[in-house]
């Protein structure tokens, strides 16, 4: 059991009598999932929520059935069903509701336009739940899960996509366990990143890749270790792995993809250099991702033909990304002998998917003001963990800065110490034991769940508080009372570091505004005047 230091008092009463809940808003896009049998064929239904959960007892605890929830649609406020789970391992409950597309789509027909209004049903609604999980058919989903990663920004907040091989409805089908693992870990943990889940395995989206057309196994992230695993009663996340916003910034989207002066080519033996250049010479294309052998080579052929179309295009300011056909591995600059691709100026894509590679590159064309050689520097970094970087680290191993002879393990003794660090304002320490660990501090929480950001929050000490921001601490991670730091901050009048938890996107939960000190100023206001996420307390 790890122990904060004793005066910081965190331990609100929850709202709910009873376990807590979370809250998830599923978003049906459509996809096979949701498929039923009809007069041409298998065609996506809708009323999910009514027809495939509420008769499942693992999605419906069958309580509160009239229990609606606040959501957001199309710039209006609506109220929608919701259904809860019963207790999950992890003693809460998950309360959901779903927002379908309409008409819904087989993924076959998903375009940059369906993205962006994936992406705004998560910003509209990302005050008023703790995780998101799209349904999406299996076809087009790693494109998806790319492109989503790329428009959400400092996303603070899970969001899941999945699917399923076979219909719900279907007596074999893998949906009830791919959504029900969505749902739970949407709903239990801060991972904040557009993930995709699949047959108990959760990856990284921008990383997946469909490898099969029929098994339930239909996805593979060949160059990235699943962030979490089902396994036997729980869920196991690799927390190392996961990516954590830095900047101080807010939840931002960019709706935009421009997917249409972008195209993919695959080489192969006996290429001709004239359709390549063909494409290379295609009205209004802007940039191409060539998908090569191996480790980046392409036919350089005895009179180099094909090379200099490419080098030409590059010239033109076509922008031209090289990734491998290979699923697994990288490609190099280093390595492509008789090709010389490394010095045309093609942008190495290192181990990119193709569909990552297709849709970063369609996001950074759609961004105003960038010049190819900007286009080109973003490119060459990871911007969302899209790809392993070829990184210079030194290692540092984790110490143990306080000699605590209890039994307190190396990691709780060290949070120990961070605590009092914190609420002593000693910034060095709290620098040092951070750097320590290389920051796997920020993921860990006392026995009343309290992380180093709620301790931040409670003894407000901005200049603390920024340094656990900067180093990627979640502002989302609710302790075992159901408190956020900023409600923490608000509460004890620590009005700098609640600035900066809102800078750094924080916001209330409808529950601790109901309960927090406007509730009764906001419950004696016309309901149409209350406005859930514009309350603030400071
Ligand atoms: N054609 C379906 C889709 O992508 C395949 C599936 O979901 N399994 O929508």
């Amino acid at each position: 059991m790890l122990m904060s230091p004793a005066a910081v008092s965190t331990d609100l009463p929850p709202v709910n009598a009873g376990l807590p809940e979370s809250r998830v808003l599923i978003i049906g896009t459509g996809g096979t999932i949701c498929m039923q049998e009809g007069p041409d064929g298998l065609a996506p239904s809708d009323g999910f929520l009514e027809s495939a959960m509420a008769p499942r007892t693992v999605f419906n605890d069958n309580s509160e059935p009239s229990v609606k929830l606040q959501a957001r649609r199309n710039g209006h406020l609506v109220q929608l069903d919701s259904l809860r789970t019963p207790p999950t391992a992890y003693h809460r409950h998950i309360r959901y509701s779903v927002m379908e597309f309409d008409p819904l789509l087989d993924s076959s027909n998903i375009s940059a336009a369906d993205w962006a209004s994936m992406a705004t049903a998560v910003q509209e609604n990302y005050h008023l739940f703790d995780g998101f999980v799209i349904l999406h058919g299996t076809d087009s989903l790693a494109y998806t899960a790319s492109a989503l990663s790329f428009m959400l920004a400092n996303l603070g907040k899970p969001v899941i996509l999945t699917g399923s091989q076979a219909p719900i409805f279907a007596l074999q089908s893998d949906a009830v366990d791919n959504l029900l693992g969505s749902l739970i870990i949407a709903g239990t943990f801060v991972i904040p990143e557009v993930c995709l889940f699949f047959r108990d395995k959760l990856y990284r989206g921008n990383r997946t890749t469909k490898v099969s057309a029929t098994s339930f196994e239909a996805f593979a992230s060949p160059n990235c270790e699943p962030l979490a695993k089902v396994n036997g009663l729980g869920i196991s996340v690799n927390w190392p792995l996961v990516l954590r916003p830095t900047t101080i910034a807010e939840f931002k989207v960019f709706k935009h993809l421009d997917t249409t002066h972008v195209a993919c080519l695959r080489v192969f033996p006996g290429i001709k250099p004239e359709m390549v250049d063909a494409v290379l010479h295609l009205p209004d294309l802007r940039g191409i991702i060539l998908e090569t052998f191996g480790m980046g080579n392409i036919p350089g052929g005895a009179d180099g033909r094909l090379p200099e179309v490419i080098r030409s295009a590059v010239e033109r300011g076509i922008i031209v990304v090289n990734v491998s056909q290979c699923v697994n591995g990288f490609v190099s600059p280093v390595y492509a002998p008789g090709t010389k691709l490394g010095r045309l100026g093609v942008i190495f894509g290192l181990d990119l998917t193709a569909e990552a590679a297709l849709a970063k590159l369609s996001h950074l064309i759609a961004l105003p003001d960038l010049s190819q050689k900007d286009i080109v520097s973003h490119f060459s970094r990871s911007l969302r963990g899209e790809m392993t970087e070829i990184a210079h680290q030194s290692f540092s191993h984790p110490t143990n800065p306080v000699d605590y002879s209890s039994r307190l393990t190396p990691m709780e003794s060290a949070f120990t110490a961070l605590g009092y660090a914190i609420q002593n304002g000693e910034i060095q320490v709290v620098k040092d034991l951070l750097d320590g660990d290389g920051n796997q501090l920020l993921k860990t929480a006392d026995y009343a769940g309290n992380t180093a950001v709620h301790l931040a929050a409670v003894s407000g000490n901005s200049e603390i508080m920024l340094e656990l921001l900067k180093r990627g601490a979640s502002v989302h991670q609710r302790n075992r009372a159901d408190n956020s730091p900023l409600f923490l901050a608000t509460l004890s009048g620590k009005d700098d570091c609640a600035k900066l938890l809102k800078t750094a996107g924080a916001h209330l939960s409808v529950e601790e505004i109901e309960r927090g000190p406007l509730a009764k100023y906001r419950r004696e206001m016309p309901a149409n005047e209350r406005e859930p996420y514009s309350i603030s307390f400071a």
